[in-house]
């Protein structure tokens, strides 16, 4: 154990540290960490995650190394769909907690160089919002605070729709108001009426709203569905995409020309970056970030970091699903590098990539990419370059949870045939802090859903208590690698050593640090002295391998077992 840890320092002691980023540039190297509240830690026991169990736990983003957290949306709902139904943008939901609570959190975390992110939900609000309430009785402040419109006769003589528009969650995307006299816009579920980004009324209020918690001392915003704020003024029938296997009650039954990704969308996204901007400026300190979540081909995704030449800027950044949405688990080598490249080839050299692996809509990685994989897969985040994005649990390692149709709570699986394939509740169920009742995260009471089964062998607990290695072990050193001179601004490369080998290599000047991956199910041995001199030495290795933390690989045959991860430094000279 002794000799393990000084050969582990020496080898680091080679490499260069540097001192903490600039204050503008804090998030260019950062690791976010998602928190989803709801299943975070439950401190009154009522079943339901809340702001008070995020103050207990806060010891555990500095322990993890994590620089900033963002919280899903914790705002006043109805929960139709878990707080992305906003009645009140400035008022914290009571099963969450109150805005002093949440004060208190933002100052905890701030004593401890933690960043708070909040999550910003500007499309469209709750149906109970009172501004929808008002708008809907004609109100004349708020009567043009949504996408209203007359509906159209068909041949019948019946009311039908403006439009063919259809929702995200399926059928029209209007919905017929009988006080009003007229169709409301919802691209998400009728309790979710879109604004009006066409009324400069309702663009300042949203402005506002990032204004008041900026004033609250929040350090950004995750920015949901941003694609579809401005749609087409004329309302004009979008055309058909003509993908096989879906019908006219489908969203992906038309293609999106008149609903997403318009020009006036951009513009509101720089907008808002100007209000960010705006206020350190006026009121000093690091930069507050804007983070924007958008499903797009990735040359759009690209225009919400900013026009090209960066004369205006949008997001710091805009999450990369790509690792989600390009992998699954039989990708091979070739597919890992292919969606690496892909954006590192898309993004211009002005601003700053970031890598994603899960958040509350996705299968977990350990389910999606394996469990055995998570080590790995930890460490491809990781070591490239830019931000890392972290899904509370990806630390530990923590796989889809177990649900029933019956115990499930996502509105977008509310149908038992559908229930398996896309409900989102496997990847929202607790974390698993500890081996005792309901993992730790709370005293007892039944959760809002239930907890895995599999937090007897996963969960936090164990893996620091541990004596070997653990995922949470692996991640932690992670973090603490990822402020090497190296990774900060060292060169990337990727490729394929075999079907189930990624070798990715960073290097700065004379000194590198290199992932070998081996995602397979079967041992390898691989050539890698094209890449890596006899000069190594191994800093992180995944959690079953046998190899010595310090000692060098022989490049010209190393051999990888299944499943196998390591991080090595290599000088060149
Ligand atoms: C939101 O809640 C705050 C605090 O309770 C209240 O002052 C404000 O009027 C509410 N805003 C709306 C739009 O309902
Ligand atoms: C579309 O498909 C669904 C089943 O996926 C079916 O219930 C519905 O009747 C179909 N609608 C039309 C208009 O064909
Ligand atoms: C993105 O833009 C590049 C350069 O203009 C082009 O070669 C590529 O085909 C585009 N990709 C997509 C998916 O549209
Ligand atoms: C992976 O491959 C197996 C065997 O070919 C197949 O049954 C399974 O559906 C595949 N999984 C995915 C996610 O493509
Ligand atoms: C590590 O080894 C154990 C026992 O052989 C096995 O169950 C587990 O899947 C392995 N985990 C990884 C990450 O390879
Ligand atoms: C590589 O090493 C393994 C055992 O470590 C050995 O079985 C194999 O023959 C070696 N391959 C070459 C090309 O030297
Ligand atoms: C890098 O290696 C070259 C070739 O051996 C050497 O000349 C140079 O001084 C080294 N640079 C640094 C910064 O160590
Ligand atoms: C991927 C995705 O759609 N995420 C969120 C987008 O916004 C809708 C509506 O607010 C949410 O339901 C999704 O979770
Ligand atoms: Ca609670
Ligand atoms: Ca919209």
């Amino acid at each position: 154990m002794c000799l393990k840890t000084f050969v582990l320092f020496v080898t680091l002691y080679s490499l260069t540290y540097s001192a903490r980023a600039d204050s503008q540039d804090w998030w260019k190297h950062a690791t976010f960490y998602q928190i989803y509240p709801r299943s975070f830690e439950d401190s009154d026991n009522d079943g339901i995650g809340d702001l008070q169990g995020i103050i207990n736990k806060i010891d555990h983003f500095p322990a993890s190394g994590v620089d900033a957290v963002w919280l899903s949306p914790i705002f006043e709902s109805p929960q139709v769909d878990q707080g992305y139904d906003i009645s009140n943008y400035t008022k914290v939901d009571p099963a969450y907690g109150t805005n002093e609570i949440l004060n208190t959190l933002i100052e905890e975390a701030h004593s401890r160089g933690v960043k708070v992110v909040l999550d910003f939900v500007p499309n469209h609000t709750s149906d109970k919002h009172q501004w929808f309430i008002d708008s809907v009785n004609g109100v004349e402040e708020y009567r043009d605070y949504y996408v209203w419109a007359n509906a159209k006769v068909d041949e019948d003589g019946n009311r039908v729709p403006p439009n063919n528009w259809i929702s995200v969650f399926k059928n029209s995307a209007w919905t017929w108001s009988d006080e009003r006299q007229q169709y409301y816009l919802h691209e998400f579920a009728s309790a979710q009426p879109d604004l009006n980004y066409r009324n400069p009324v309702v663009v300042e209020a949203m402005k506002n709203i990032l204004r008041f918690w900026l004033d609250k001392g929040v350090d950004g915003f995750r920015i949901d569905a941003v694609p579809y704020l401005f749609e087409n003024e004329d309302l004009l029938d979008e055309p058909l995409s003509n993908l096989p296997g879906y019908n006219s009650t489908d969203y992906e039954y038309l293609d999106h020309i008149y609903t997403q990704n318009l020009p006036e969308t951009l513009d509101m996204i720089y907008q808002w970056r100007q209000v960010v901007d705006d206020f350190v400026t006026e009121n000093g300190g690091d930069a507050r970030v804007l983070m924007t979540e958008a499903y797009a081909d990735i040359n759009t995704t690209m225009l919400y970091f900013g026009t090209a030449d960066g004369t205006r800027l949008g997001a710091h950044f805009s999450f990369n699903f790509n690792l989600i949405t390009d992998l699954n688990i039989n990708s091979t080598a070739q597919d890992v590098v292919d969606s690496v490249n892909k954006w590192l080839e898309a993004i211009p050299d002005i601003y700053t990539s970031n890598w994603v692996l899960g958040n509350h809509d996705n299968h977990r990685v350990a389910t999606r990419l394996g469990p055995d994989n998570v080590d790995g897969f930890n460490m491809l985040k990781s070591l490239l370059p830019g931000v890392a994005v972290t899904y509370n649990g990806e630390e530990i390692g923590q796989e889809n949870g177990e649900v029933s149709y019956e115990e499930g709570q996502d509105p977008s699986a509310r149908d038992p045939d559908i229930f398996d394939a896309v409900s989102r509740d496997f990847e929202r169920t607790p974390y698993q802090w500890d081996d005792s009742v309901n993992a730790g995260f709370n005293t007892g009471a039944k959760p809002w859903l239930p907890v895995s089964e599999k937090y007897h062998e996963t969960n936090l607990k164990i893996e620091i208590a541990t004596a070997g290695s653990s995922h949470y072990k692996v991640y932690q050193d992670l973090a603490k690698l990822r402020s090497n001179e190296v990774l900060l601004s060292g060169d990337v490369a990727i490729k394929a050593v075999t079907e189930d080998v990624v070798l990715l290599k960073r290097r700065y000047e004379n000194d590198s640090v290199v992932l070998l991956f081996n995602k397979g199910e079967e041992a390898v041995d691989v050539d890698v002295s094209e890449d890596v001199s006899a000069r190594n030495g191994i800093l992180i290795k995944s959690i079953n391998s046998t190899k010595e933390l310090g000692a060098p690989v022989l490049p010209a045959n190393v051999t990888l077992a299944a499943h196998e991860a390591l991080v090595i430094t290599d000088k060149s000279a």
